[in-house]
């Protein structure tokens, strides 16, 4: 696990953004893979790090880690929802939008505002790349961790020591909200 070295102080940040009245919009994985294209095509012009992360079908939990002397972390999320907005098909959608208001961003998809978090050190780091692998099991969709396929901890080679940690966890409020 080599997440310390991601840690980058002042440039590292936590995330989670909602969709727009929690529709399950990440319940299939050709949207999930339109939101993974949104990524890669931000990231040609705009580079950033992702990480950790784990999308949920209403909503996902990121962490992010942004070049030296770049805290531009909203044109990247703007652009990301206007690229993810535009590309996924409106009968992917369960209610009617017009090509025309989806084109112009007017579409229901994303809720506005999102929350953001400085990480603040390797602990903190570590507690949220905890809370994001958990996610999955305390919003009731899978039973263990790993049985979740959007997430990165299958990637990030956690053992079994941490993962017993993670399911002891599931019980503790890690933060202050839980989204
Ligand atoms: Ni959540």
């Amino acid at each position: 696990m080599n997440y310390r070295r991601n840690y980058v102080p002042g440039g590292t940040y936590f995330f989670t953004v909602v969709t727009c009245l929690r529709r399950k919009l990440f319940a299939n994985s050709q949207s999930v893979q339109i939101l993974r294209n949104a990524f890669h095509y931000v990231q040609q012009n705009h580079p950033f790090k992702v990480v950790s992360h784990v999308v949920l079908p209403d909503h996902l939990h990121m962490i992010w880690t942004l070049p030296e002397g770049d805290a531009d972390y909203p044109v990247r999320w703007r652009l990301i929802k206007g690229k993810f907005s535009r590309d996924i098909p409106s009968d992917f959608l369960d209610i009617p939008v017009s090509e025309s208001r989806k084109s112009r961003g007017e579409s229901p998809i994303w809720q506005r505002r999102y929350w953001e978090h400085t990480i603040r050190d390797e602990h903190d780091m570590e507690n949220h790349i905890n809370y994001i692998h958990l996610n999955p099991v305390k919003h009731g969709y899978v039973d263990h961790p790993f049985d979740w396929e959007f997430s990165s901890i299958n990637k990030q080679g956690k053992d079994r020591e941490s993962i017993r940690f993670l399911m002891e966890m599931r019980d503790f409020d890690l933060m202050e909200f839980d989204i």
